[in-house]
């Protein structure tokens, strides 16, 4: 038997899997013993906190269960000659119709509109007209999987799509070396980079009002990559028209600001959260751990950690 450190939360199905080659020992929940530790299983949201992953001499690898691992320290596991996995593709449709059900609502009022309808409020009046989704130019900030995902998704809505990342890609959209350029022309700007140092913030005050009032923003990317202060104050004093966030700063917590605003849609991190997507997202966590027992090989490791397969 292995012994594999596991911190967050895992899937029954998953830990029946893992039991089959691991003994479990859950972070928090007891000693463990760190000199055997050989794996991790971690999520995008704890990672590995530094001094964890100091402590164990013989970890081989951390298998993340999410795509995005900003959560990680991916160049010290490198320097330690630790795999990192992460969970790609298997989530590009959810949460790419995560992207665009916040840009419908957010355009067509669903959310009070509903509320219209539930409170009995009809019966004093009709709800006020909304915006139409179609026809819009949409900004990509991030076009890797998902990014790409939504580009597809939003072909049904006969959106004009134009991106920014750093390298420019052999797609047929409009490419904007400069993200505040393509903010001033897009009509909604949506989020999709991963988090980390090289897109802390990059979405800050002069982007937003590039973006201006009559522009809407949605972010599934990562909290850090948006600064959440320019965000909560262009929203107040009017300078941006909507905002619709599936990820926050400081989350679980959300600024007391955003909850109070009527512009402004607040999802709980639930990107990728339907049962089949994270089904596949956990078989993918174990398949890596179990195919590194196996042949030392994993399955999806991380572009930092893929030179040690
Ligand atoms: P990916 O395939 O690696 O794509 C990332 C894209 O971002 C690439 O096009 C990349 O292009 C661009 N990019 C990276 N750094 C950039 C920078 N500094 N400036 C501009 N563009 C940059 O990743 P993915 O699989 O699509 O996932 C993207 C992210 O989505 C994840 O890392 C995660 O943070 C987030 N996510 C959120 C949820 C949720 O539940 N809300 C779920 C899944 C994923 P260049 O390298 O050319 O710049
Ligand atoms: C998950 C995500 O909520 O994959 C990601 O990067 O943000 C989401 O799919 C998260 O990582 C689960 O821990």
């Amino acid at each position: 038997m292995h012994n594999l450190l596991q911190i967050g939360d895992i899937t029954d199905v998953m830990r029946s899997r893992l039991e089959v080659a691991f003994k479990i020992h859950k972070l928090g929940e007891g000693d463990y013993p760190n000199e055997k530790i050989t794996h991790v299983a971690t999520n995008g949201h704890d990672g590995v906190p530094a001094e964890i992953m100091a402590g164990l001499p013989n970890l081989k690898l951390i298998s993340c269960y999410g795509v995005g691992y900003d959560a990680i320290d991916t160049n010290k596991a490198a320097e330690r000659g630790i795999l990192v996995t992460h969970t790609p593709n298997v989530l590009n449709a959810e949460v790419a119709s995560t992207a665009i059900l916040l840009m419908l609502a957010s355009y067509r009022n669903f959310l009070t509109d509903e509320a219209h309808a539930r409170s009995g409020e009809w019966e004093n009046g009709n709800a006020p007209l909304s915006y139409s989704a179609d026809n819009r130019k949409v900004g990509i900030l991030g076009l890797g999987r998902i990014g790409q995902a939504i580009a597809d998704k939003l072909e049904a809505f006969n959106a004009d799509i134009h991106y920014h990342t750093r390298n420019k890609k052999e797609v047929l959209y409009t490419y904007h070396a400069s993200l505040k350029d393509m903010a001033k022309v897009v009509d909604v700007l949506i989020c999709i980079t991963p988090g980390g140092p090289s897109t802390n913030q990059i979405v800050n005050a002069e982007v937003i009002d590039a973006l201006g009032q009559e522009g809407r923003l949605i972010n599934v990317s990562r909290g850090s990559v948006v600064d959440e202060t320019a965000l909560v104050a262009a929203l107040k004093e009017g300078r941006l028209g909507y905002a619709a966030l599936d990820v926050f700063h400081g989350e679980p917590r959300i600024p007391d600001a955003l909850k109070t605003m009527s512009n402004v849609i607040l999802l709980p991190h639930v990107g990728s959260a339907t049962h089949e997507t994270r089904a596949a997202m956990g078989a993918l966590v174990v398949d890596n751990l179990l195919e590194q027992i196996k042949s030392g090989q994993v399955i999806t490791s991380v572009p930092e950690t893929a030179h040690l397969t």
